[in-house]
């Protein structure tokens, strides 16, 4: 391969999630329904609000909304996930976040690979949600030495993506050309492959100690589960599913309907019973699995440690009041008990900034400019309207609402107790990188901009 000029990261990453999207509306017709609703909605919601609007326009936000969508992969290995990092790194996408899924029952831990910087996440903010099967949590020595035999024995990424991640290690990046082969080559780990590596009788041992792991050992490679767009009215998407022949869980994971949206709220529809074919000596035997399904999601501010610890507490308030059923029984009940806990989380924007519970972003405006700073502190100058603040949109991703979603589409006889087994070290040895720390990255971002802005004030900005 010869050297060339390189293409941004931030483009391969939106050809990779352009063709990771037609491939999926291929694979399931009802997410490209989904995206419709979503399209719809969201001209609705900005053409109704014309200053929030304008608002998005300014910051610079409005393109992405469109653009965006997250997806969930799970893996079976430490070797795959150590080269999914890599593979996500040609892309410009890091591992932000440690998610221990095992304290809600469910055999994983996980990371969020996505963008980080503010021009990367402007360009295409594509993310994937990357859970590693915990072994070490199943029971049985022999089911589990077994699941380990069979995954070691799977290879999941193509011998072409392999060589042009090592290719782009050594030279710094990728060609246009070898951009266009790799996301050929790497679309392929994330195709549903119908062929099962084992047995109907291996595939009812696994699916019987957690469906999770049926889905992860007794495939060939990590199928994307679900691509889920953005919307900027999730109650209004939820209530026009069923209109569109699509069935929403039962609850809205996360906040509740607010002024002003606060981390992430997310719905989905029921995984799909998709035809398998197992294994039957050099025969195949015709069965089903339930893998894939849809979701949406509505992004709010991201909150500091101290708005997160608030949320923390308003929504374990009320989970042990109501704990959301899957066939909806007590979903009217634990909406309302959600919005009553929730009463106590201030609803302004500027209470928000003011109590120190979410971040925000700090411009100077042309009337500040025109002004200068003169030695104000930051209060006053918000007061003056010298400063504008806009809200850090939340990029990551919450455990409880995760949980939430793995569930529903595993049922929820899939809950299961096991010990809350938190384990970011190892993740991270498995991973072969530290985890970035959510938190310390929006502090930094808005500590950046008032530094800037405040600079810009005093007139000493370049
Ligand atoms: C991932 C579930 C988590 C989200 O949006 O919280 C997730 C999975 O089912 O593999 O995608
Ligand atoms: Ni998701």
């Amino acid at each position: 391969m010869s050297a060339g000029i390189h293409i941004s990261p931030d483009t391969i990453r939106s050809r990779f999630s352009a063709a990771m999207s037609a491939m999926y509306r291929d694979e399931v017709p009802a997410y490209g329904t989904l995206m419709d609703l979503v399209a719809g909605v969201n001209d609705e919601t900005l053409a109704a609000d014309p200053a929030e609007r304008a608002r998005l326009e300014e910051v610079d936000d409005l393109a992405r909304i469109s653009e965006e969508r997250h997806g969930a992969i799970r893996l079976g290995t430490a070797e795959e996930l150590h080269i999914m990092r890599r593979l996500f790194a040609v892309m410009g996408m890091h591992p932000v976040g440690y998610y221990d899924l095992s304290e809600a029952g469910v055999p994983v831990h996980s990371t969020a690979f996505r963008p980080v910087g503010a021009e990367a996440l402007k360009r295409n903010p594509f993310r994937v949600f990357t859970s590693l099967l915990r072994l070490d949590l199943i029971e049985d020595d022999a089911l589990r030495a077994e699941a380990a035999r069979l995954l070691s024995g799977r290879r999941i990424f193509t011998r072409g993506c392999l060589d042009l991640i090592e290719h782009a290690e050594a030279q710094g990046g990728l060609t246009d050309a070898e951009a266009g082969r790799f996301v050929t080559e790497a679309l392929e780990t994330f195709r549903w492959q119908p062929h099962a590596n084992v047995g109907h009788d291996m595939y009812r041992r696994l699916h019987d100690a957690h469906r999770l792991i049926a889905d992860v050992v007794s495939f060939k490679g990590p199928h994307i589960n679900h691509l889920t767009p953005r919307t900027l009215d999730i109650d209004k998407v939820q209530a026009r599913m069923p209109a569109r022949g699509i069935t929403p869980k039962a609850v809205v994971e996360g906040p509740p309907t607010r002024k002003c949206p606060i981390l992430l709220r997310q719905t989905s529809f029921k995984a799909l019973e998709e035809p398998v074919l197992f294994r039957a000596g050099e025969d195949w035997q015709e069965g089903s699995h339930t893998a894939r399904f849809g979701e949406i999601e509505q992004r709010g501010v991201a909150l500091t440690p101290k708005g997160r610890a608030l949320y923390d507490r308003l929504l374990s308030q009320t989970r042990r009041r109501w704990r959301p059923a899957a066939d909806g029984s007590n979903a009217s009940e634990y909406m309302a008990a959600l919005t009553e806990a929730f009463a106590a989380f201030p609803d302004d924007w500027a209470s928000l900034r003011a109590e120190g519970l979410a971040y925000f972003t700090y411009a100077p405006t042309e009337k500040g400019l025109a002004a200068g700073a003169g030695g104000k502190d930051l209060e006053t100058l918000i007061a003056q309207g010298a400063l504008r603040y806009d809200p850090i949109i939340y990029e990551d991703f919450l455990p409880v609402s995760a949980a939430g979603i793995f569930q529903s589409n595993l049922g929820d006889d899939a809950a299961q107790d096991f010990a809350a087994s938190p384990s970011q070290r190892r993740f991270e040895a498995d991973l072969g990188a530290a985890v970035l720390n959510e938190f310390d990255h929006y502090a930094a971002v808005q500590c950046a901009s008032l530094d800037a802005s405040l600079k810009a004030l005093d007139g000493l900005a370049a």
